[in-house]
């Protein structure tokens, strides 16, 4: 009788460690890991960076025999500096700010203003901050001439 017992008993503890293995694993793979997974995390310092890198879009830019439009043309960050970048339109017509090659930042989403503000109206801003480092073209949707690419740097970090 007593030798039933204990092996009840055992019996009884080893479906308990299995059931709790399983569960701990299906936790950790299918809760755990795609939350942690979803987005990267990012220091603080890289998604509110102390400077603003500014490009301005000129006036007359919608005109294809401008070669000024974006202005500079080319510009540099630098991750937990100056990653974040702030297009002001100076010119009289709306203009976009898209990026070339459909680029997604993981925290920030898409490059392109057309998918969060629309076209930048006269006097209008658009900003978008990096959180990786890389080179990023982009040109304007109604005026595909315009053309610009900021790179951004690790710096530091
Ligand atoms: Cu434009």
């Amino acid at each position: 009788m007593e030798q039933v017992k204990k092996s009840q008993i055992g019996g009884i503890s080893i479906v308990c460690f299995i059931v709790v293995v399983v569960a701990s694993l299906s936790y950790y793979q299918f809760l755990f890991l795609p939350a942690y997974n979803a987005k990267p995390v990012v220091a603080d310092i890289i998604l509110h960076p102390p400077q603003t890198t500014k490009v301005s879009i000129d006036p007359g830019s919608s005109q294809e025999s401008q070669t000024h439009n974006f202005e500079p043309k080319q510009l540099t960050g630098t991750l937990g500096v100056s990653n974040k970048v702030v297009w002001t339109n100076t010119d009289s017509v709306p203009h976009s700010v898209t990026t070339d090659n459909n680029y997604v930042d993981p925290t920030n989403g898409k490059f392109d203003s057309i998918s969060t503000i629309g076209l930048i109206p006269p006097k209008g801003t658009y900003t978008f901050t990096f959180t990786q480092p890389g080179e990023y073209s982009y040109h304007c949707t109604p005026h595909p001439w315009m053309k610009g690419k900021i790179t951004i740097t690790k710096g530091a970090m």
